[in-house]
């Protein structure tokens, strides 16, 4: 992989001024590649032909057993070739200098995948459930993301009030959801700030302030898949989890989150 050209002193007043900032070309193409192999191989374990387009072969995987669909998904998680991606060298020298901080934490490496029915799309949110109160998001879409295909929307200037309450229930599905941990924030709260729905380049990487509130935004285009590869950093900074016996590892997404200091 080329060398990457960070400006910590921009990208971290970018971060802390906008809430976010957009790294061009943090993938190039060859680890976009083997990215992409590495998914594809492993849908081809559960039913191989010649099918080389991952996006084709993540339809037919759907349509032969949706359940399978869904084990290559979870297994996607735990996939070492991502996760040496997600945790190389400058970017947890990065996370160090963003937090001042010597000790960095992987609290949630995974990817998402969106498809035409557009149905695991998530509300407006702040990323926490992490180990610590404070994080950043890294989110890189491995095909281009923009109004066709869907992407990620952002809420202007939302990280700069702390913490907002989270709610579990799904709005429309209620218990039907394929989640009862449907994080998200009351839409009233949410209309206050200017939403963007940023149209981001395969392989270009957002790295947000965790209480920046986020979504999903949805595809227009049929027989595309939207796959991203995601991973929250946490600092050694403001962890419930070292300071109290009963904490749970993970703070709740229902939580006061702005009491916590450390
Ligand atoms: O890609 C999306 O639709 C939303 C992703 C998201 O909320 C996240 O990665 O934290
Ligand atoms: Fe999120």
């Amino acid at each position: 992989m080329k060398k990457r050209n960070w400006e910590n002193k921009k990208i971290i007043k970018e971060i802390k001024d906008n809430g976010y900032y957009i790294f061009k070309n943090f993938f190039d193409e060859e680890s976009l590649q083997e990215i992409k192999e590495s998914l594809l191989k492993t849908l081809h374990y559960i039913k191989k032909d010649n099918e080389t387009d991952l996006q084709k072969k993540y339809y037919q995987i759907k349509k032969y057993n949706q359940k399978l669909k869904g084990n290559w998904y979870d297994m996607a998680n735990y996939n070492i070739t991502l996760y040496q991606y997600l945790h190389s060298q400058d970017v947890t020298d990065f996370i160090k200098e963003f937090f001042k901080t010597e000790v960095v934490f992987s609290a949630r490496p995974c990817i998402h995948v969106h498809d035409e029915t557009n149905d695991y799309l998530l509300d407006p949110h702040q990323e926490t459930n992490l180990f610590a109160k404070d994080g950043i998001l890294l989110w890189s879409p491995i095909y281009n993301t923009n109004q066709d295909t869907g992407g990620l929307a952002i809420y202007k200037d939302s990280h700069k009030h702390g913490f907002f309450n989270h709610r579990l229930e799904h709005p429309r599905l209620g218990n039907k959801a394929w989640t009862k941990d449907y994080t998200h924030i009351d839409p009233e709260i949410v209309k206050k700030f200017e939403r963007i729905e940023l149209e981001v380049e395969a392989g270009s990487a957002v790295l947000a302030i965790n209480s920046l509130v986020h979504c999903g935004y949805p595809m227009k285009k049929k027989g595309h898949a939207r796959i991203t590869i995601t991973e929250r950093y946490n600092p050694l900074q403001k962890i419930p989890y070292l300071r109290d016996e009963k904490a749970p590892l993970k703070i709740p997404y229902v939580f006061d989150y702005n009491k916590l200091v450390d």
